[in-house]
């Protein structure tokens, strides 16, 4: 059967790039995921994909020496914007823009480095998600985004579930991972994460569980998506609210 979804995303011109942010453990990738399957894509292979996401964790630098030292001992500040490979994840996103195939390199995080199982090849989509902690704190990337979206997480929420993910996915012990929490990722949220909440076109509170929002979203994305759509510029004679197609 044909998929009304596909045939709207057929006729869109150029990749239309969502930005999402929020903190640490906020929902990001669930939200992502989420959006990707309203929009009926989840089941499509990689390179048929119309909508794909790219994490900025694909983008954490490669440590020196002495800073992996730091990052074994729970020191480094991988919540800091320094931690970035800020140039290549503009060249990145511009390629994407482009409508160019692009390659991600693979991180690990228990290595806390780029690994040499090689890189994740994205092919060109329509709609490209872009989550991360800081995806709306460099300017140059901030302005390439199409949408920008900040999901709004309580920070006990984010806590307890970084805490399970880090201890089951990433192999931390539970007083390095709270110390990193206090003396790192709380106050980097606080400094850089949270005052990028203002660059949100839509925010959304509790994360992926907030259905309602979700669906909204979707209901614009694929309102814009549509074929031959009269702007609601042009319908109301009023500016929109949510979103800036450009
Ligand atoms: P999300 N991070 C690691 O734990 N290890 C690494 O090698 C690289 C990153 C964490 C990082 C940040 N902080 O809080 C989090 N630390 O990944 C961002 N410490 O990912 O948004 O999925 O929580
Ligand atoms: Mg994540």
């Amino acid at each position: 059967m044909e998929n009304p979804h596909l045939n709207a995303l057929d006729k869109i011109q150029r990749p239309f790039l969502i930005g999402v942010a929020g903190g640490t453990a906020s929902g990001k990738s669930t939200v992502c995921s989420k959006i990707m399957e309203q929009l009926g894509q989840q089941s499509v292979l990689e390179h048929n994909r119309r909508v794909t996401i790219i994490s900025q964790d694909s983008f954490y630098r490669d440590l020196t020496p002495e800073e992996h030292k730091k990052a074994s001992r729970g020191e480094y500040n991988f919540d800091h914007p320094d931690a970035f490979d800020v140039e290549l994840m503009h060249k990145t996103l511009l390629d994407v823009k482009a409508g160019r195939r692009v390659e991600l390199p693979t991180y690990d995080y228990v290595a806390h480095k780029r690994t040499s199982e090689g890189t994740t090849v994205i092919h060109c989509a329509d709609v490209v998600l872009f989550e991360g902690i800081l995806v709306f704190y460099f300017p140059e990337i901030r302005d390439l985004f199409n949408m920008r979206l900040f999901v709004d997480t309580d920070p006990d929420t984010r806590l307890s579930r970084r805490v399970l993910r880090d201890t089951e996915e990433r192999g931390r012990e539970l007083d390095q991972i709270l110390n990193q929490y206090m003396t790192l990722v709380k106050p980097a949220f606080e400094e850089f994460c949270l005052p990028t909440k203002k660059y949100a076109d839509v925010i959304i509170p509790r994360g992926a569980d907030n259905v309602v929002a979700i669906d909204l979203i979707v209901q614009h994305i694929q309102e814009l998506m549509r074929p031959n759509r009269t702007s609601r510029r042009q319908r109301n004679n009023s500016d929109s609210i949510v979103g800036r197609p450009h």
